[in-house]
């Protein structure tokens, strides 16, 4: 292992791996995929904790290639748990060549041991405070184990080094952060797991400055559930006001229960949320504790979204304990009939190191952790074969993006209130989204459908060997 001389400039080199289909989003044909990709806060929150004379470099492997051919003093690798197959196979690289590694982020924190098998240390939790400890580690030569965040108050944390970033590639490299975590626990969700149900936020006033040193006018706050403070957020939102910005976020449609809050949010510039519907079974959403989401509501509530000039993309899930091959269909009819202008179509996940993947650890067929990107099936469902749910998934994702429906839901969407501050936006992201399930083949078919056409190979999982469920994984 190579050790730095004192006054050498200590190299360190920070990777973003790309796993899956992501690897050529950034070569694809519709806005050079672009319109799904926004800063790398995770790496350059680590960048901007570094000390003094030591020379950063990011690689997001999406978009460029892996420098091999180089000497750095420290290879730093984040990854979420699609990503963790190729933050292994990079980091045995690295390590092969004699240049230590450092694994970090979701995964590594909720896998540690299997994460240090490939690694010379692991971070832990948060890079803040740790960080630079690992750094004087890695150039003493002694770096090793498990290197713990510990979370602490959020005040005065280093603006993130933007340029770093080839901003070619990217929807906006204005990513910000106010706050981190979330106070839910919702049994499905790493962000509960990572932050052990902490929800921390930043001083209003170090976020309205981040904000308005951005050169551009749209941003995003890649927040978790950005409102779930009322109050902060109130205070953030009348702060954010003047500086006549236009961002868009995620937050939990209880939102709307404050009318306050969304006038401020509009007022404020925010012409989108991304809200969890998961499901439109209360059962369903009882099952994975997330109760709190009223199914009965959605209407009343995403109107008043709507009404604000406010666009709404719906997490949709499918896979959950009462779904039947009859939940696609109702959920496209649901989905078209309360106007949602753009969806994420996912697969229940059983992510590791959630209470989720413990319960479901029986009926798991498929552990390789590359098909744990939301759009496969890894686990035998309750009340459906795993091929028909991954064919239903694939199939509401096609059709609601068939041009037709983007086409209809636009001209609806035009005549909304403050509908010339959404529609851009909604147009990118509707078209952005057609583009995928063109790239990516998704098709599927409707698993109760009378026909039930089902073309060979049709599935956007069918590319590799892989197991389909319990019977062929043994
Ligand atoms: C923004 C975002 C995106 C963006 C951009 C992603 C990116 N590359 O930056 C987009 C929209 C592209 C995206 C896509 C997806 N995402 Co995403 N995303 C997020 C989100 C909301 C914020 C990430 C962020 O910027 N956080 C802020 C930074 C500061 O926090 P952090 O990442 O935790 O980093 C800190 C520590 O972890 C640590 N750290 C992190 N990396 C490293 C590395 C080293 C070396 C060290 C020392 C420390 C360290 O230090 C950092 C500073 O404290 C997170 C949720 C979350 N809270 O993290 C989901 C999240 C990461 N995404 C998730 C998923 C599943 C996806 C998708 C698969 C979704 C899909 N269905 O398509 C895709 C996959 C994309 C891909 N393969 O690249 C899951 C991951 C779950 C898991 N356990 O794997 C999360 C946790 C959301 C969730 N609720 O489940 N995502
Ligand atoms: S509300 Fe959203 S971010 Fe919070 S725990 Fe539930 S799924 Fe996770």
């Amino acid at each position: 292992m190579t050790v730095p001389l004192e006054d050498e400039i200590m190299k360190v080199l920070l990777i973003a791996p790309a796993s899956g289909k992501w690897h050529g989003i950034g070569r694809s044909w519709l806005f050079g995929g672009r319109v799904f990709r926004f800063s790398l806060l995770s790496l350059l929150s680590v960048a901007a904790d570094t000390p003094a004379g030591v020379e950063v470099q990011i690689v997001d492997e999406q978009v460029q290639d892996i420098p091999t051919g180089e000497r750095f003093d420290l290879v730093g690798i984040t990854c979420m748990t699609a990503a963790a197959p190729r933050a292994y196979v990079l980091a045995d690289f690295f390590r092969r060549r004699g240049f230590p590694v450092v694994l970090g982020g979701t995964h590594p924190t909720l896998m540690p041991e299997e994460a240090l098998t490939h690694a010379d240390a692991i971070c832990v939790g948060e890079a803040e405070g740790v960080w630079p400890r690992i750094i004087e580690d890695a150039r003493a030569g002694k770096l090793k184990g498990v290197y713990r965040g510990v979370p602490r108050a959020l005040n005065s944390l280093a603006l993130p080094p933007r340029q770093l970033l080839d901003s070619r590639h990217y929807g906006t490299v204005q990513a910000v952060q106010a706050t981190r975590g979330c106070p839910n626990r919702c049994a499905f969700c790493t962000v509960s797991a990572f932050h052990e149900g902490r929800f921390r936020c930043r001083p209003v006033s170090d976020v309205v400055a981040e904000v308005a040193a951005l050169p551009d006018r749209f941003f995003v706050f890649v927040d978790d559930n950005l409102t779930a403070n009322r109050d902060y957020a109130r205070e953030l939102l009348r702060a954010l006001r003047p500086l006549d910005k236009l961002w868009i976020s995620q937050s939990t449609l209880d939102v709307t229960d404050d009318l306050e809050l969304v006038r401020l949010a509009a007022q404020s510039g925010c012409i989108g949320l991304f809200v969890g519907l998961e499901t439109f079974s209360a059962a369903n959403l009882v099952s994975v504790e997330k109760g709190f989401n009223r199914v009965n509501e959605y209407r009343d509530r995403i109107s008043t979204l709507h009404a604000h000039g406010i666009g709404v993309e719906a997490g949709i899930v499918f896979g959950f304990e009462r779904d039947d091959p009859s939940v696609f269909q109702r959920t496209l009819t649901a989905l078209d009939d309360l106007a949602i202008d753009m969806v994420q179509v996912s697969i229940l996940t059983p992510l590791p190191g959630t209470a989720f993947h413990d319960s479901m650890r029986v009926r798991i067929f498929d552990r390789d952790w590359s098909h744990y990107d939301f759009h496969h099936v890894v686990f035998e469902p309750r009340r459906m074969s795993a091929e028909d749910l991954q064919a239903g998934h694939d199939w509401v994702t096609y059709q609601f993006y068939r041009p037709w429906r983007i086409a209809r839901r636009l001209a609806r969407m035009a005549r909304r209130p403050g509908s010339w501050r959404v529609l851009p936006y909604a147009a990118a992201i509707n078209l952005a989204y057609y583009g995928r399930t063109q790239r990516w083949n998704v098709r599927g078919w409707d698993p109760s459908g009378s026909a039930r056409l089902r073309p060979v190979g049709a599935t956007s999982a069918d590319a590799g060997e892989r197991p389909r469920n319990r019977r062929q994984a043994a």
